[in-house]
């Protein structure tokens, strides 16, 4: 396999318009799963959710893990590119090998996990097919200012992320499917503190990577979790009287 510029504009392209589509479809009603699904745990069209998100989330790790096994002889230098390449799959080796089997989450839809995995194939494939195959990085890259930011605010979005699906996580005793008020760390101060970490997680990813498909799915992300928090805030406002009036929805402070 060889690097496609074209493939990786058109592939990044349509990710920002699959972006502008999420956020038409979802900005006044939520993807329906989680505390948005109104119909509670039938299980008939539904998979356990440690199930669906271990499946959703596997080819994210798999597809650029293959396309890695794939490349020869292998080209991962410099250090800079190396490093980008193991800090997605680090992600993901979180997300589809540890998250799911700790989760206390409700049934998933199947149609939802269809899509989930159909779009989890696609941006593995194009964030690892770029890093893998067409990236350019200047020998000195991890001492380039974009780098060294870039990787610290991947580190604090990942560290906020983690933390808050761990609160969430501690919310519920097994088999639980209540819905409390999350409290603690960033929570404290955002009801989608979470989605807040994710957010800022990938923006730094794409500032590491200074990289169109980078940038493309920080956007994709904002644009799909995003309005999800300000959802979120607004089930917490309406569900419980007593929720802390200061606490915005998504960014601390401000909104
Ligand atoms: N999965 C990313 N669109 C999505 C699945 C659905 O990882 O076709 C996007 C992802 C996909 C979506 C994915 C992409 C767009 C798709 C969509 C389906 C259709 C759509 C493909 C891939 C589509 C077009 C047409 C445009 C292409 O019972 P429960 O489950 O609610 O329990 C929850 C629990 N919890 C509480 N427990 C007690 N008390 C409370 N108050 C609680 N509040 C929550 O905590 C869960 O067990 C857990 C977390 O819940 P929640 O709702 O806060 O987070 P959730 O949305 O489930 O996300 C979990 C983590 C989180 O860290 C988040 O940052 C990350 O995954 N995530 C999620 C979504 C997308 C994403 C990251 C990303 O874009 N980077």
């Amino acid at each position: 396999m060889q690097c496609f510029p074209g493939l990786v504009l058109a592939l990044s392209s349509l990710l920002g318009a699959l972006a502008l589509l999420q956020l038409s479809l979802h900005l006044r009603v939520p993807s329906r799963y989680g505390k948005h699904e109104e119909r509670l745990c039938r299980p008939r069209g539904r998979l356990p959710a440690r199930c669906a998100w271990f499946l959703q989330e596997l080819p994210s790790f798999l597809v650029p893990a293959l396309l890695l096994a794939l490349r020869s002889p292998p080209r991962l230098e410099p250090l800079g590119c190396r490093l980008l390449c193991c800090l997605f799959c680090w992600h993901y080796f979180y997300r589809t090998f540890i998250y799911p089997f700790f989760t206390r989450g409700r049934p998933f839809p199947l149609q939802l996990l269809f899509f989930g995995m159909l779009f989890c194939i696609y941006n593995g494939f194009l964030q690892g097919y770029y890093l893998i195959y067409c990236a350019e990085y200047p020998n000195d890259w991890c001492t380039d200012i974009r780098f060294t930011s870039g990787l610290l605010l991947f580190l604090l979005g990942m560290g906020i992320n983690i933390h808050s699906d761990l609160l969430l996580r501690q919310l519920r005793k097994p088999g639980e499917v209540t819905y409390k008020i999350p409290q603690g760390g960033l929570f404290t101060y955002v009801s989608g503190a979470n989605y807040f970490g994710e957010i800022v997680e990938w923006f730094g990813f794409a500032i590491a990577t200074w990289s169109l498909p980078a940038f493309a799915f920080a956007f994709f992300t904002l644009c799909c979790i995003g309005p999800r928090a300000y959802h979120h805030h607004r089930y917490y406002l309406k569900t419980f009287t007593d929720y802390p009036k200061s606490r915005k929805a998504l960014i601390p402070f401000v909104f």
